[in-house]
């Protein structure tokens, strides 16, 4: 049996993808199999998981896997929040990171110039199963302060940005095991994990 990575996006499948491997499940992507990218009209990153599940697992006939997830800058009221990609296209839709990475620091500057803009990455994944109706879904996040310039050219999105607690380095400056320790996305994969097969949250 197929899961299905339910992402356009490659930096989340490579990530996805290395969390999943211990468990020797064979995943194919969204775009491997053409699924078209649904419009994320939801409000939250659970309804925007749950959305991108569904219709990868009912579109394809296998199970699905969706993320959906973001930065939250704490001084923006958690924006860009589930306009994270969003803050990165231009009117074509094409996407520049360093763009996204500019607007959030003049932002949270504008708001608060004096303090290192504290941030969240949020991660919502979802499991959906062909024509179920329903998803099943895991929220983790992980908690830093957003630095300027941004340093590093490791991770995708905003990780260049983002030193997270505890930490000198970016996400963007780690080692993909070092973001994976300790991601919004490998904290969601916990959970997932452990609700699939109780005995590995012990
Ligand atoms: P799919 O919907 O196809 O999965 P997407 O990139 O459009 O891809 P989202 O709508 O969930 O996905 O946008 C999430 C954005 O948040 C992503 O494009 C990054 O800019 C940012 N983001 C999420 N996780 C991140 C991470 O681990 N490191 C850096 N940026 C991240």
């Amino acid at each position: 049996d197929k899961l299905v990575i339910a992402t356009h996006n490659p930096g989340k499948l490579r990530e996805i993808s290395d969390l999943l491997r211990p468990l020797g499940i064979t995943c194919v992507s969204a775009d491997e199999l053409d699924l078209p990218e649904p419009e994320e009209i939801g409000v939250t990153f659970v309804d925007n998981a749950d959305l991108k599940a569904r219709q990868a697992a009912d579109l394809s006939g296998f199970p699905a896997l969706a993320d959906d997830s973001g930065l939250c800058i704490e001084a923006l009221g958690g924006r860009p929040g589930i306009f994270s990609a969003r803050w990165a296209e231009d009117a074509h839709g094409n996407r520049d990171w360093m763009r996204a990475m500019q607007r959030a620091w003049d932002e949270a500057q504008a708001t608060d110039p004096d303090a290192p803009p504290a941030a969240h990455f949020a991660c919502a994944l979802a499991l959906a199963w062909p024509n179920d109706g329903q998803a099943e879904s895991f929220e983790g996040r992980v908690d830093g302060t957003l630095t300027w310039p941004p340093r590093g050219d490791r991770g995708f999105g905003y990780d260049p940005m983002f030193v997270p607690v505890g930490h000198d380095q970016t996400f963007g400056e780690m080692d993909p095991e070092q973001k994976h320790a300790m991601s919004h996305r490998a904290d969601a994969f916990r959970k997932l994990l452990a609700a699939l097969d109780p005995s590995r949250s012990s």
